[in-house]
């Protein structure tokens, strides 16, 4: 006996491509990243960090600049990415530690 064909009981989900979901959402950080990166040329440098940090009142030496720019450069090459600024912004944190007195 052939079974029953042309069944259309069973509603089918959509199987269709998508993206996995385990990116970070980058679009969510574009804003907070363009503030940063203030040449434009999609990279946060140690010198934008300052430079930015200055303009709200913060004095960044380059050398706390860099420590900041190199918690978020998680490929090591000196300069944040939109994807390193989202990573890092949507990463859970720790409480931060005090500065070292040396
Ligand atoms: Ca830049
Ligand atoms: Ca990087």
């Amino acid at each position: 006996m052939p079974p029953p064909c042309s069944s259309s009981r069973v509603p089918s989900p959509d199987h269709r491509d998508y993206d996995p979901p385990t990116m970070v959402d980058t679009e969510r950080y574009a804003a907070s990243f363009k503030m940063l990166d203030l040449d434009g040329d999609g990279r946060i440098t140690a010198a934008e960090f300052k430079e930015l940090m200055g303009t709200i009142g913060v004095n960044f030496t380059d050398e706390t600049a860099a420590q900041a720019i190199a918690m978020m450069d998680t490929d090591g090459d000196g300069l944040v990415s939109l994807e390193e600024l989202a990573t890092y912004l949507s990463r859970p944190h720790v409480t931060p530690d005090p500065p070292d007195p040396g």
